[in-house]
């Protein structure tokens, strides 16, 4: 059994990959690199779930196989939830998925909470994980990590907003985290291994 991996995000590919192949699910997991062809979807809704399906049945439809996507982002409560499902493009930056482009986004976010005392900088990653099936079968699940936004970047692991995220019961940043340290109680990893129960039924 196959599913394709229905992003072109490179550092979400390996976290997607580990989660599910450590939760056993028995599947054979492709990259989008395979299809060039494949659709560039637009993040049209307003809500993690509403965006991961989108991604999930366009890539489907495409593949003809089924398709595992993630939408995810930073909720910040100074921010009343910003930057959202807006968290790839908060600086601007539509479409391109450099490292600029995170170190942008992050930049933003900081300035933004100059002013904002450590006792108001909490913040939640979640991630949609999302599978359609050609057939038009679907399913999504939400994982959430609840933390605090420090105020300079520490660490080289992860990507986005890890370097400023330390989770609820962590001294370290997400990005200081080694990559199954980080897995282990990711809004990433909560959310694939719920996927990974329902792809073992689904499949
Ligand atoms: P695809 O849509 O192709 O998957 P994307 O990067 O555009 O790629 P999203 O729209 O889901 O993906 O945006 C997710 C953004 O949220 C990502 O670019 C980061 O800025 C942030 N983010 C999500 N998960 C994160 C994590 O585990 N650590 C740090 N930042 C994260």
């Amino acid at each position: 059994r196959t599913v394709v991996l229905a992003t072109r995000n490179a550092k979400k590919v390996p976290e997607m990959r580990a989660i599910l192949a450590d939760a056993g699910v028995d599947v054979d997991v492709v990259g989008l690199d395979g299809y060039p062809d494949a659709p560039e979807v637009p993040e049209t809704e307003n809500t993690f779930s509403g965006n991961a399906l989108l991604k999930a049945r366009a890539i489907a439809r495409h593949t003809g196989l089924p398709a595992v996507a993630d939408d995810s982002g930073l909720r910040v409560d100074e921010l009343n939830g910003m930057p959202g499902v807006l968290s790839a493009r908060w600086s601007g930056s539509f479409g391109d998925r450099t490292g600029d482009r995170d170190a942008a986004n992050l930049r933003l976010v900081l300035d933004q909470l100059a002013d904002t005392p450590a006792e108001r900088r909490g913040a939640q990653f979640v991630c949609a994980a999302a599978v359609a099936l050609p057939t038009g079968a679907e399913h999504v699940v939400e994982g959430v990590l609840a933390g605090r936004l420090i105020s300079a970047p520490l660490g080289a692991n992860g990507f986005g907003y890890d370097p400023i995220f330390v989770a609820d019961g962590e001294t370290r940043t997400t990005a200081e985290l080694s990559a199954a340290e980080k897995n282990a109680i990711s809004h990433r990893g909560i959310a694939f291994r719920r996927l990974a129960e329902v792809l073992r039924d689904l499949l």
